[in-house]
């Protein structure tokens, strides 16, 4: 498995609309795996293909230790009650922001079989789906703040993404990470 170097904002990739999957290839399968591998180490709870340079539109998602990928998603159904909450995103490392979004949603996706699925969430993993499918449409959780909000994070991050040469952020040299040395994880 190999960790892949995650874009942040600035990133034309991250602004484009991604391409259904067709096929379920053996790429695919490893890419999959690639991205589990990173968001683990990025200590994200979700990770789109496009945070990773790729156009498929699939994502990985864990949020309470129950592991799965949504590959061509789409939600089907969006409560009309909202809930506000604090968001964060591995493509803009330090910043986070308010976000108001329907409480609940009700999507479909394929799994890595090729089979069909629905999920229902709230809260967190309602949120996590949103935003990793908001990402697979070339939408980001900034899109959604106020004017005020929104130029002060832009303001933060013209000074953090000077951190990002080429707009790659590579986790292995990433001081934010606190990797652990194998003799300390006793
Ligand atoms: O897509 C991403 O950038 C991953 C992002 C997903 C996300 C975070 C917060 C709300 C909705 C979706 C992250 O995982 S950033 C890490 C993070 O903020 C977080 C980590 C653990 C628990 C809660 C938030
Ligand atoms: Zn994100």
């Amino acid at each position: 498995m190999s960790i892949l170097e995650i874009r942040v904002l600035g990133d034309p990739i991250l602004r484009e609309e991604t391409k259904p999957v067709s096929e379920i290839t053996d790429e695919i399968r490893q890419l999959v795996k690639d991205m589990f591998e990173t968001m683990y180490l990025a200590k994200g709870i979700g990770l789109a293909a496009p945070q990773v340079g790729r156009t498929e539109r699939l994502a990985v998602i864990d949020v309470d230790e129950d592991p799965f990928v949504i590959i061509n998603p789409e939600i089907i159904e969006s409560d009309s009650k909202t809930s506000k909450s604090e968001e964060g995103c591995l493509s803009i490392p330090d910043i986070y922001g308010d976000v108001v979004r329907p409480a609940r949603v009700k999507v479909r996706a394929l799994d890595i079989e090729g089979k069909e699925f629905e999920i229902e969430a709230g809260d967190l993993l309602g949120r996590c789906l949103q935003h990793e499918i908001d990402h697979l449409h070339g939408k980001m959780f900034l899109d959604y703040m106020s004017v005020l909000k929104r130029r002060s994070a832009m303001n933060k991050w013209t000074k953090e993404k000077d951190k990002y040469p080429g707009f790659i952020r590579r986790l292995e040299d990433d001081p934010s990470l606190e990797h652990e040395h194998p003799d300390e994880e006793l």
